[in-house]
């Protein structure tokens, strides 16, 4: 064997690791790391290979220090192998994701969209805001005045029952706060705050503790409607509803009134629509009682108004065809997406 010195063998342990750390560096693809790994560590032909045959060469006293240097070297060499393996994996992966067919056909998204009761309250919102109705919004935790005084609901009025409405655990003053159980809260709140002449449509969320069937849920909504003008009189309030009703359903609906009572209207009806061949309830209105005009600062003999609250899921039921107003809720899909 040719003798070998120690340090020819140092200087070709490091020729080794400068060149396997610049190739495996310039290695960006796996048929690259496989040359670089054959070139430098292959097992029977590979440059770490021929420097290991040089060791027999070397004299017995420097034969500890060159297999030190060795080891090393094969180390240092083995870890850049293995970092570049790791690299060209997982770019490789990242080419393999990338590679999507854009000549595909797409599949479709399913879509949501807005639920048919948000429709039908945007849908009232637009017919009322075209008759000159103002859109406002109320709170829906609510205090006593809002919700019966002002409306001259008084102290023993049954509709202030603890069973007939969600009393909270909240107190202004001595009395107890609720869920409003009726959108006309928001004609006072309006009738405080502005003066005639007022036209004003409040749709939203009211509460009672009734229990759900077809026609009921103890959550639904109502559209309220104000109009304080000189001069108001029922004829108007029936011409406001027959227009809206027509808009709403389409086509030519009747519009019937019958005697009622509310304790903030006088007089008061329940108010009924025909379309389709069917009588329907829709909700109760009247001419505004002077005393509640009184009671927000108007005075009854310069102003009169008009005003009427109806459910929103009965007319959304009876818009769509839906028998069962529990379904709006039920939140099934194959429901939902009919709309
Ligand atoms: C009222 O709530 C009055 N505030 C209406 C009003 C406004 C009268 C302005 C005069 C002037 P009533 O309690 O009848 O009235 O309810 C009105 C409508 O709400 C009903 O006709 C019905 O369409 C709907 N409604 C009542 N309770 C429920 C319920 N549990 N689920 C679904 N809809 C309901």
């Amino acid at each position: 064997m040719t003798a070998v010195s120690l340090e020819s063998f140092l200087d070709q342990l490091r020729q080794f690791r400068a060149d396997a750390s610049a190739a495996l560096d310039a290695a960006s693809d796996a048929a690259a790391f496989e040359a670089a790994r054959v070139e430098f560590l292959g097992a029977r032909s590979g440059r770490l290979k021929a420097i290991q045959k040089q060791l027999g060469g070397l004299s017995v006293a420097d034969k500890p220090a060159a297999g030190r240097h060795f080891n090393e070297a094969k180390a240092t060499v083995e870890a850049l192998l293995t970092a570049a393996q790791d690299r060209v994996a997982a770019t490789t992966a990242g080419v393999t994701a990338e590679a999507i067919d854009v000549t595909l056909p797409g599949t479709p998204v399913p879509l949501g969209h807005v639920h048919p009761i948000t429709q039908t309250i945007r849908r009232v919102q637009e017919i009322m805001g075209r008759l000159g109705f103002e859109s406002v919004d109320g709170p829906e935790v609510e205090d006593q005045w809002h919700n019966f005084q002002a409306l001259a609901i008084g102290a023993e009025h049954p509709a202030r029952d603890p069973l007939d409405n969600f009393y909270l655990a909240v107190a202004r003053g001595a009395d107890p706060l609720l869920l409003r159980s009726q959108t006309s809260t928001v004609q006072i709140r309006v009738m405080e705050t502005r003066q005639p002449p007022l036209r004003i449509v409040s749709l939203g969320r009211v509460y009672r503790p009734d229990t759900a069937d077809a026609t009921h849920y103890p959550m639904f909504h109502q559209v309220e409607g104000l109009l304080v003008e000189k001069g108001t009189t029922m004829a108007h309030l029936k011409s406001v509803l027959r227009l809206f009703a027509s808009s709403f359903l389409g086509g030519d609906v009747h519009v019937r009134f019958r005697p009622s009572f509310f304790p903030f209207t006088e007089p008061s009806v329940e108010v009924d629509m025909e379309w389709g061949g069917r009588w329907i309830e829709m909700g109760g209105a009247g001419m505004v009682d002077p005393a509640v005009l009184e009671a927000v600062g108007y005075d009854p003999r310069e102003v009169s108004g008009f005003a009427f609250g109806l459910g929103v899921e009965r007319i959304a039921a009876r818009r769509y065809g839906v028998a069962d107003i529990r379904d709006f809720y039920r939140n099934d899909v194959r429901f939902l997406q009919q709309f």
